[in-house]
């Protein structure tokens, strides 16, 4: 496929309520939308930077740069016979995976349209629905105790409660008290450190089917030692960036349980070493969130049909998040089930122009 040009574009949508995790509240979802253009094809991803380096190190504007000037110029006017093939392009420069992310998942799109298949089997996914829960953000006893009252009559297979220092055994304790058997996490989002081992220990005690990324967002190492104190399985979000750290964590016993965010990791390929190297180790996964618009969740559902995502992922209904999506048809679960979406083949979702327009704060062409 020759990709002739690109469309690269800053949206904001309003969260119906903002999202609040130990590092940082989120009122406004704003993201880069890219869409690659060849032979007829169009190849659609959203980007997963924060307009701030909050979750991890990269930024909307330092990817805009790195995106319009270095990567998007490297590989116009050139072909791909499969995404493997702009592995040249991108494994060279340093860190940058969102960025690199985006535009390898838009080619996979623009590919398995090429192939008139759906993105889910290009990666070597089955089946037509991948189990969900819910992420509920940092809010009081009672407002937690509502929201997951809600998420429990949708019939979410799992909750994750987000977690920090000061908001953590008590919540917990309370939820549990509530609610005995459901299946229940906390993500601290890299609140604690090691010497905040009695809390996880305290934390120990509920049930929980995994402590998400308690330490640092660059660690590892330490994280063995928290789970060497934990029956509670630790699983790692931040700190996991491709598949040698996924197997250096794995060896060392620095978790039991991996979190794939396809953005996080540098795209597909990456994701996909990622799940095997895992399902190797005997280690389930499951996929991650960044509060994704349409496109984004569409391109995670599709990963979520890889075999070893045996866990509940994050890509609960679009309309928990958004009162109006950019694409045009609704990503809704029901029963804790999410349908892969099948409008035509690759990602099988189309985007809603006159919407996207309106929320749309930027937009520049390259290559045309
Ligand atoms: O740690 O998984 C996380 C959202 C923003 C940044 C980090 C995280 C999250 C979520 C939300 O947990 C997942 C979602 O609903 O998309
Ligand atoms: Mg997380």
């Amino acid at each position: 496929i020759l990709i002739e040009a690109a469309e690269l574009r800053i949206v904001s949508l309003p969260l119906l309520t903002p999202f609040v995790i130990s590092s940082g509240t989120m009122t406004c979802k704003t993201f880069p939308l890219l869409v690659l253009k060849g032979e007829g094809l169009e190849g659609i991803a959203e980007a997963v930077m924060d307009p701030t380096p909050d979750y991890l190190e990269e930024t909307i504007p330092g990817a805009m740069a790195f995106l319009r000037d270095v990567l998007l110029p490297s590989i116009i006017g050139k072909r791909f016979a499969s995404p493997y093939e702009l592995e040249p392009y991108l494994a060279p420069w340093r860190g940058n995976r969102m960025a690199k992310a985006v535009v390898e998942m838009a080619f996979w799109d623009m590919w398995s349209k090429s192939l008139g298949i759906p993105l889910k089997a290009a990666l070597g996914g089955v089946g037509n629905s991948v189990d969900v829960g819910v992420s509920l953000g940092i809010a009081p006893i009672e407002k937690t105790l509502d929201r997951i009252d809600e998420a429990l009559a949708s019939g979410y297979k799992r909750t994750k409660l987000k977690i920090a220092q000061g908001h953590d055994v008590k919540i917990v304790e309370a939820v549990r008290n509530q609610y005995p058997d459901i299946k229940l996490t906390v993500d601290a989002n890299t609140d604690y450190g090691l010497a905040d081992l009695p809390v996880l220990q305290a934390l120990d005690g509920f049930n929980l089917d995994y402590i998400e990324q308690p330490l640092a967002f660059d660690d590892i190492h330490d994280h063995a030692q928290v789970q060497a104190s934990l029956k509670t399985a630790i699983c790692l979000d931040e700190s996991i960036r491709s598949a040698s750290d996924a197997r250096k964590a794995l060896e060392m016993r620095a978790a039991r349980v991996i979190n794939i965010k396809v953005g996080r990791v540098g795209g597909f390929a990456a994701a996909r070493a990622i799940h095997d190297t895992s399902a190797a180790f005997g280690a389930p996964v499951w996929c991650g969130g960044m509060l994704e618009a349409g496109i984004g969740r569409a391109h995670n559902i599709h990963l979520a049909t890889l075999a070893n995502f045996t866990k509940p992922g994050d890509t609960s209904s679009a309309s928990r998040y958004f009162k109006r999506d950019i694409i045009n048809e609704p990503l809704e679960a029901s029963n804790g089930e999410m349908p892969v979406p099948a409008t035509g083949p690759g990602i099988g979702v189309t985007l809603d122009h006159d919407y996207l327009k309106s929320v749309t704060d930027h937009v520049e062409e390259i290559g045309t």
